[in-house]
């Protein structure tokens, strides 16, 4: 059969993936005068209404700030200035402005996705949302492309000068940079997280981390009407064996046991799903002609509040590279893009790694003993507080 030809097009950087890292990089290119194509298999509105990320380090809000992204941060957003650990009978107060000068804000992932494709669809930046096949070619050569089979069913393609995998976990990029040359580590942890969302107002003014015996609880939230929750569950969980009575009831305990003149407000629980815990990272971040960026390239288990941060933080670092190399030929930050992104992922990765480990019980009597040892010292010694402090409002994006 003659194989239609494709559409082709041509764009400066195209990027596979509009989730958070996609669309930012996408605003961030244009602001430098790059010209960008995105392409994603989702619909928009699938994007849209999945709930992920919860937390802002000070650096994400800043940059997105500048990038004139912060009207909803500064409108809806909630300025946190440290978080709750708790373990039964005791209940500390971390304060990152006190320990280490920086805040957090709570601005859910899908504020900020709502936020990009607003600025993107005011720009009339092209999206092409609803793709299937899409393909990455000559990634070693000057004139790299991207293939995909539009929604109503046309091939088409885009020819680019640099292609950048936005495409999260289960994307085409990752296995695009040849096997002879990429590294991956992973490890998968022993337990899941049940998380849910709720119409009731948060019993908490900050965040709290709660260890138990029966296992880990995190009390997040939306906003002052939305709540955020999550348990720690087995692997495998199905969602459906968890009744609303038993997962507020299992809140209750984890998070009130022997916190005097506290109980946790229940109301109607609107999403409920199981999400499992994975840390992952691929080395180089660049090949040739194709760059990663954000889940594409690392995941971290969401203890350490990390996932969207290293996203933007990725972002941060490989729009001005590109931008200087596309308008003036300076390759320079785009050859160090990748050890520079790996240190601060690294990082990330151990702290995501550290807080899971502390807070995450298993029926080890030892292990427990050394979590709660740890949870004592970290919320009785200056040092201890200010190391959690430090990374979890987050370091310079070029650390
Ligand atoms: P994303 O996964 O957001 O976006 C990648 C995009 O690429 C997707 O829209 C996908 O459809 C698209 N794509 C994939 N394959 C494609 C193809 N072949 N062609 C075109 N497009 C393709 N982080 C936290 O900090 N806290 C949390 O509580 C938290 N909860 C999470 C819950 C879940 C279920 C998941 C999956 C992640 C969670 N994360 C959390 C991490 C999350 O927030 C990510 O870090 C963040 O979405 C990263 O953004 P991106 O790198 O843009 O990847
Ligand atoms: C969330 O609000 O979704 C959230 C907050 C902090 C975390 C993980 C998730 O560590």
């Amino acid at each position: 059969m003659i194989q239609p030809a494709r559409a082709t097009a041509r764009t400066q950087v195209a990027v596979i993936g509009a989730g958070p890292a996609g669309l930012l990089l996408a605003h961030l290119l244009a602001q430098d005068g790059i010209d960008t194509i995105v392409v994603e298999t989702r619909t928009q509105e699938y994007v849209a209404a999945r709930i992920r990320a919860g937390i802002l380090e000070s650096a994400s809000v800043e940059l997105l700030t500048a990038a004139g992204l912060g009207d909803g941060i500064a409108a809806h957003g909630d300025e946190h200035r440290g978080i709750y650990l708790q373990w039964p009978g005791e209940r500390h107060h971390l304060d990152f402005v006190d320990l280490v000068g920086r805040s957090v804000w709570v601005y859910g992932q899908t504020q900020v996705q709502h936020d990009l494709v607003v600025a993107s669809e005011a720009a009339g930046r092209a999206v092409i949302y609803g793709v299937t096949d899409t393909a990455l070619h000559d990634l070693d050569t000057d004139r790299p492309s991207v293939t995909f089979t539009t929604a109503d069913g046309a091939s088409e393609r885009i020819e680019a000068d640099v292609v950048v995998g936005c495409d999260g976990s289960f994307g085409p990029s990752r296995s695009a940079m040849p096997a002879s040359v990429r590294r991956t580590w992973e490890r998968t942890y022993p337990y899941s997280w049940l998380g849910v969302l709720a119409d009731v107002a948060p019993s908490t003014d900050e965040l709290i981390y709660g260890w138990h015996p029966d296992g880990f609880a995190l009390h997040s939230m939306r906003s002052a009407d939305v709540s955020r929750l999550y348990l720690q569950v087995p692997n495998g969980t199905d969602v459906d064996a968890w009744s609303d009575d038993r997962i507020w009831d299992s809140l209750q305990t984890r998070l009130g046991e022997g916190i005097d003149g506290w109980s946790l407000a229940a109301g109607p629980i609107t999403e409920k799903s199981v999400l499992p815990m994975r840390s992952f990272v691929q080395s180089p971040l660049r090949h040739d002609r194709l760059f990663l960026a954000g889940d594409a390239a690392h995941i971290v288990p969401p203890t350490g509040a990390k996932g969207l941060n290293l996203a933007i933080g990725d972002v941060a670092l490989l729009a001005p590279a590109l931008a200087a190399w596309l308008r003036s030929g300076d390759r320079s930050l785009a050859d160090a893009y990748s050890d520079t992104a790996l240190r601060r992922i690294w990082r990330c990765e151990h702290f995501s790694w550290w807080m899971t480990s502390m807070l995450h019980t298993s029926a080890d009597p030892f292990d427990a003993q050394l979590q709660l040892s740890q949870l004592r010292w970290v919320t009785s010694s200056n040092a201890g507080a200010a190391g959690l402090a430090e990374n979890y409002a987050g370091l310079p994006f070029g650390f």
